[in-house]
């Protein structure tokens, strides 16, 4: 999609998410049809800029009033009703929306009471006063301070979700990278480093003509002002509220800017503590002889970390959390890439209520992607409109066995998402449970229940003998929904003896297991598995960032049973239910 559409399609997401916010509605019937609209238009042939308004409306899903919206972005470049909401709804507001628990009904009462950001209702709260308001009580003024808290919005006000920073600095980094006479763009920063939270994004650009990317970086459409600007760096906020930092530097010293500007600001200190000892001086434009200002390496991050006896460290890992120790010991894991994953095992299809393309489609997008096993797992009946019944499920699974004669290199699983019910139970029975080639569990509900339940909960759902896979450990939602409480050693020790494998889900909101969680595993033998929980075939690139998570929690590949080939991946699946069927008997 060339960077116009992808433009249109982020505005009209906007769109969808405000229309929520303005009508007070989760199901808001228009929201739902901008939705759909950007779906249908995805997939419509030729160039949606060259389309009339009535052509636009004669695909499926598009109705008159997102037609002459698409329309008015192509020959205006924005969308007016957009503009009107986002004043209305400015990012303060619309982070104050974000707090679990504070549906848009209650937004609307907040605002009218004069609330409109998140320091707005911690004051109210401090005064007691929430409570005076309607639809409001003490429980609630209670909840939402603890929501608040455990956010950590007092300190963190303003860091923004990675799902919501990547989108923009992928776009961003195209747009400059089209910039005749650039030779590489790319964001470093937090966001080069998988943190979950970024407070602003850092781009790069190499080229030896700064004057017109500094232009076209100063005049992209995203941008609502430009609080600094120079020569080769400038700052830019976008109509979301994000900063965005540029640098333009010589090509020939790119490797020392990425170093520096990927941070984190703990492992530079380090890198130059190093350089230091060996007389030598570190910084953004190179690695130099303190005495002659000779560049030693300045051109790639590896000629740098070499130069200074070191093994590469991806930038997940550069958190100064022994890192570089370990590197110059030879003790850090191998990167896992995204290459190395054979199979998806998580994997949603139309058949649950959330899920958007068909098992075909699916199908077929795994196989451009030279997967050599697909597991299909959508909802179990427990998760609300969302849940699949058994006969659709064994449906499903006849239409599966069909279709695998159409991929004779990818095996096709038949395999289910599970709920983990408030006390550890699961969907259907067991012997129908039993059918399944491969089960996720996860928890969809009551992330509200105390530390102690919680793990119960997980355990109750490790031991299972059914039991593959435990999805999205905690449940967060990043900046959105704090993960479940539980024991983690326990619930570690529990998958190492089991064999249930802990999943890395590759969903940017999710990244869960989250990377604090990997690095506790270290000790352990608990076998994982990189997912994409891909609800539309265009998730299942996302790998890439579950690979990633991966490398930020030092898991070694060979850990990752979908790294596996084929035959192993496979025996290892058999084996252990196999082992737990008769421990059960
Ligand atoms: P953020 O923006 O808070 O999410 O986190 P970062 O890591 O992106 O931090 P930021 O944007 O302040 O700076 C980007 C990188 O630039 C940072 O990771 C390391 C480097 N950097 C910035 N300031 C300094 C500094 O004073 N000393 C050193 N050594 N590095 C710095
Ligand atoms: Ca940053």
């Amino acid at each position: 999609m060339s960077p116009r559409g992808e433009e249109l399609f982020s505005l009209l997401r906007e769109l969808a998410e405000l229309t929520v916010l303005d009508e007070g509605d989760p199901q808001s019937f228009r929201a739902r049809a901008y939705e759909n609209a950007i779906l249908q238009l995805k997939s419509a042939p030729g160039d949606l800029a060259a389309m009339s308004e009535k052509e636009l409306r004669a695909l499926d899903g598009v109705g008159k009033a997102t037609a002459a919206k698409v329309r008015e972005f192509f020959d205006t470049g924005r969308i007016e009703k957009l503009e009107k909401l986002r004043h209305e709804y400015p990012p303060e507001t619309q982070r104050l929306a974000k707090l679990p628990g504070l549906g848009p009904k209650s937004l609307a009462r907040l605002r009218k009471a004069g609330i409109h950001d998140v320091a707005g209702l911690r004051a109210a709260i401090e005064r007691r006063e929430l409570r005076a308001l309607e639809g409001f009580g003490a429980t609630s003024e209670e909840r939402l301070a603890r929501a608040i808290d455990r956010l950590d919005f007092r300190s963190k006000a303003d860091r923004v979700p990675i799902a919501e920073a990547l989108p923009v600095a992928q776009r961003l980094v195209e747009e400059l990278g089209a910039v005749p006479g650039v030779e590489a763009a790319l964001y470093c920063g937090s966001l080069r480093r998988l943190r979950t939270t970024i407070a602003d994004i850092d781009i790069l650009v190499a080229t030896t003509r700064p004057e017109p990317v500094m232009e076209r970086f100063r005049s992209l459409s995203a941008v609502r002002r430009v609080p600094s600007e120079g020569d080769t760096r400038s700052s830019i906020v976008t109509d979301r509220g994000l900063q965005v930092d540029l640098r333009v530097v010589a090509p020939g010293q790119l490797g020392a800017a990425m170093l520096y500007f990927t941070g984190s600001k703990a492992h530079n200190i380090k890198l130059r503590q190093l350089a230091i000892q060996r007389g030598w001086t570190l910084n953004e434009y190179g690695l130099l002889d303190a005495g002659s200002g000779a560049v030693i390496a300045s051109r790639s991050e590896e000629e740098i970390y070499a130069a200074l006896g070191l093994a590469f460290i991806p930038p997940p890992m550069r958190e100064d959390t022994g890192e570089i120790e370990a590197s110059a010991a030879g003790a850090l894991p191998a990167a896992l890439s995204e290459e190395q994953l054979r199979g998806d095992l998580h994997v949603h299809t139309d058949a649950s209520g959330d899920g958007r393309s068909s098992l075909e489609d699916t199908l077929r997008r795994a196989a451009e992607r030279s997967h050599a096993y697909l597991a299909i797992t959508d909802h179990g009946e427990d998760l609300a409109i969302n849940g699949v019944s058994r006969e659709r499920l064994l449906e499903q699974r006849a239409r599966l066995a069909r279709l695998q004669a159409e991929h004779p290199r990818m095996r096709l699983l038949h395999g289910v998402e599970l709920n983990i019910g408030p006390d550890g139970g699961l969907d259907y029975d067991e012997a129908f449970r039993d059918t399944f080639d491969w089960c996720v569990a996860a928890v969809h509900s009551h992330f509200d229940r105390s530390a102690d339940e919680q793990t119960r909960r997980l355990l109750a759902a490790i031991r299972d003998p059914c039991v593959d896979v435990i999805g999205h450990l905690s449940g967060r939602m990043i900046g959105r929904r704090p993960g479940i409480e539980f024991d983690v050693d326990a619930v570690l020790r529990a998958a190492a003896e089991t064999g249930t494998a802990i999943e890395i889900n590759s969903a940017l909101p999710r990244l869960d297991a989250s990377w604090e969680v990997l690095r506790r595993a270290r000790e352990l033998p608990v076998t994982f598995v990189v997912s994409s929980d891909a609800h539309h075939s265009d998730e299942l690139a996302r790998l890439r960032w579950g690979a990633k998570q991966a490398q930020r929690g030092w898991v070694d590949a060979d850990r990752v049973a979908n790294t596996w080939p084929e035959e192993r991946f496979l025996r290892w699946v058999r084996e252990r239910k196999a082992a737990r069927r008769e421990r059960r008997w």
